[in-house]
């Protein structure tokens, strides 16, 4: 039966609590993390777990977005329907303090993901002007495809040169004072989207203009009208992707594409008989070299007693080392304690981002050690070692040093590790996939996958990304809603704290398709797998395309996907899902998915509530204006389903568009 209207994007969540359980601090499912909770109960040991409980209930006016205090007049908060007190101090309803607070959310998120970027971004430029002598080009070829797309001319230059100039444009993507929009952005998208957002008024043309624009649209008494806060939202969530696109490509240049690589993750990844170092954050420049120090310093770690160095990662850094190099991954944000708990931790290299201030409490019970490296990010009581480009592989030693020194300390009544690591298969970058399927079609990859939706065999694409919230147990809806969309013929590809859970709970492996993929899906990867013979390892149920920067990896497979069936994004088999978002970075992340035209679900809620304009914007007119929408659903049961409402709805249109436009022999409509 054809369904003329997909109801999903006015659809109010169901009544599934917000927060289950608020009282049992037994949040997760996560097998590794479940057992350390064990140590971290008996020897009192406070948790996330813990004060996640001692926080219920949590504030309702902050909940619903409705408590403003951005001027020393506040705190104000909206309390009643109408009068006085349905207003601030000043004047403000609750949708200008609810679309103010979300604003700021979204500029927290691009200035966070930008932040990452530029730090890559000073790296590579020291690295072009000589100064950064341990870092290389390992990728020219990604560099002279991002050149070529930037228009940088690769012809008889040497990369060094090409490189220069590439960074040169990245540096005015921060900065730029003309009217012209990201040049990164613009490169990545197809031109209906370009068109679209010039036409809105939301391509940005700079990362950091747009950024202090929102804090300056957003300040007391200027912009009050939902709409152009909410539009400006959107534009400071397009100078993320920017700032994301930036992020992933020179990492990609400087450390390598990543191709598919087999590794195993949880928290039985930590050795016992090796000198342990986490490393935990967001950025691949210091880690990087961490692993290559690492290698080197086995002898050292001998001399202590150990039998080597072994690097295990947590969060997004973690991500990023597992996909270049195949680094263990321990861990993702709402267990990164655990690691420590299990007492073989020598020591935490922690770089910028989702990293809880509570680590150097858990490490003080224990002879681990925690080190800050950036200036942006200190913790009092622990180490810092400013990492410097310049000095980078002696930075990075002496990191390991403070590792091997601590092993020596280590007190072995206190060590305690999970039997618990899976295999997986990681490394899916865009250029791996097409790789694998050009083996099909070489002249046009990506059509191996449109054609699989559009023949039925799969039912779409969706991208499942972000963070651990515990507003119910950490992973739980990511394994439930993963496990409900690859049984209905969904090609899952993850990134961040997503694919950590996937990972973590054994999901990300071969063997797990047998296990839990659809009939179609199955089929597929076995096609795939049969045309890539070169491949040493089987396909796994899920493609981690990497950490959440590298969610500009998704939108660039969704651009090739709109390219290939000749439509603009809102018609794409492509949806997102945010089962656990927890960051200000989820939020932009999940606004730009809308803006590029997908249904993005959220599992848990924003603060938005106390404003039915502010959520009817995100819901609906969202849709109308850019064909993407938000879809709230904190059952993750009920979540999958309507993801799944929406990739059929959109499958369901293509067809019958594509096949009027082949009866008629007229360009595809491109409405939605
Ligand atoms: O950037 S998924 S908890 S680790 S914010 Fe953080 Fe969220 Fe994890 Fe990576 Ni992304
Ligand atoms: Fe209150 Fe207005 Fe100040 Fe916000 S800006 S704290 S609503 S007076």
């Amino acid at each position: 039966m054809p369904r003329y209207r997909d109801l999903t994007h006015t659809a109010r969540p169901s009544d599934a609590p917000r927060v289950i359980e608020p009282k049992n601090p037994l949040r997760t499912i996560d097998q590794g993390a479940l057992e350390m909770l064990k140590v971290a109960q008996e020897q009192h040991i406070e948790t996330v777990f813990d004060r996640f409980v001692a926080q219920q209930p949590q504030c309702g006016f902050g909940y619903k977005g409705v408590c403003c205090r951005i001027c020393l007049a506040g705190p104000c908060r909206v309390k009643t329907e109408e009068g006085p007190g349905s207003k601030g101090i000043c004047g403000a309803t609750a949708y200008t303090i609810v679309s103010r607070n979300l604003v700021r959310m979204i500029a927290g998120g691009a200035a966070s993901h930008s932040e990452h970027a530029r730090h890559v971004l000073h790296t590579a430029h020291a690295m072009v002007e000589g100064n950064a002598p341990d870092y290389e080009i390992k990728s020219p070829e990604k560099l002279h495809k991002l050149a070529s797309k930037l228009g940088v001319s690769i012809l008889n230059r040497e990369d060094q040169e090409i490189f220069k100039d590439v960074t040169e444009i990245a540096y005015e993507d921060f900065g730029r004072y003309q009217d012209r929009p990201l040049a990164f952005l613009e490169s990545l998208l197809i031109e209906q989207r370009r068109n679209k957002f010039k036409h809105t008024n939301v391509m940005p043309r700079s990362i950091d203009g747009t950024v202090t624009e929102l804090m300056a649209q957003t300040a007391m008494g200027v912009d009050n009208d939902p709409v152009n806060l909410i539009f400006g939202g959107i534009k400071g969530a397009l100078s993320d992707l920017g700032g994301e696109y930036i992020g992933t490509t020179l990492s990609d240049i400087l450390f390598g594409v990543p191709e598919p690589i087999v590794s195993e993750s949880n928290l039985g990844v930590i050795d016992p008989k090796m000198v342990n170092i986490a490393v935990h954050g967001h950025n691949p420049v210091l880690s990087e070299m961490v692993v290559t120090a690492a290698r080197k310093m086995i002898d050292e770690a001998k001399k202590v007693g150990a039998e080597g160095v072994n690097i295990v990662g947590i969060c997004c850094t973690g991500n990023e080392l597992l996909m270049r190099e195949g680094v263990y991954l321990a861990t993702s944000s709402a267990s990164q304690e655990m690691a420590i708990l299990t007492g073989a931790l020598d020591a935490m290299v922690v770089d910028i981002q989702c990293i809880y201030p509570s680590v150097q409490q858990v490490a003080e019970c224990f002879h681990t050690k925690i080190v800050t490296t950036e200036a942006i990010m200190k913790t009092p009581g622990a180490q810092h070692i400013a990492f410097n480009a310049e000095t980078a592989m002696e930075d990075a030693q002496k990191l390991v040093r403070i590792a091997i020194e601590a092993y020596k300390n280590r007190d072995p009544q206190k060590i305690s590790i999970p039997n618990e690591r899976h295999k997986l298969v990681a490394g899916f970058s865009l250029e791996a996939l097409t790789n694998i399927f050009s083996k099909i079609n070489p002249n046009r990859p990506i059509s191996v996958l449109t054609d699989a939706i559009l023949n039925g065999q799969l039912k779409g694409v969706v991208q499942m990304a972000g963070c651990n919230n515990l507003r119910r147990p950490q992973d739980e809806s990511h394994i439930a809603i993963l496990k409900e969309l690859v049984k209905n013929d969904v090609l899952v590809v993850a990134t961040g704290c997503s694919a950590g859970a996937i990972a973590k709970a054994g999901l990300m492996s071969p063997a797990a398709v047998d296990a839990y993929a659809g009939e179609g899906l199955k089929s597929f990867l076995k096609t795939l797998e049969n045309a890539n013979p070169q491949l040493s390892t089987g396909l796994p149920l899920v493609f981690h395309i990497g950490s959440c920067v590298d969610n500009s990896r998704g939108i660039d497979l969704v651009m090739a996907m709109a390219n290939e069936l000749g439509v603009d994004v809102p018609k794409v088999p492509y949806a997102a899902s945010a089962p656990e978002a927890m960051h200000e970075k989820a939020v932009a992340i999940g606004t730009f998915g809308v803006a590029m035209g997908l249904p993005v679900h959220v599992g848990a809620m924003p603060f938005i509530e106390g404003s039915d304009i502010v959520y009817g914007i995100t819901t609906q007119i969202a849709h109308d204006v850019f064909g993407g929408n938000f879809i709230f659903e904190m059952e993750p049961q009920e979540a999958a389903k309507k993801i799944l409402d929406a990739l059929e709805y959109r499958t369901w249109k293509l067809r019958v568009h594509k096949q009027a436009s082949e009866k008629f022999d007229t360009q595809i409509a491109q409405g939605w």
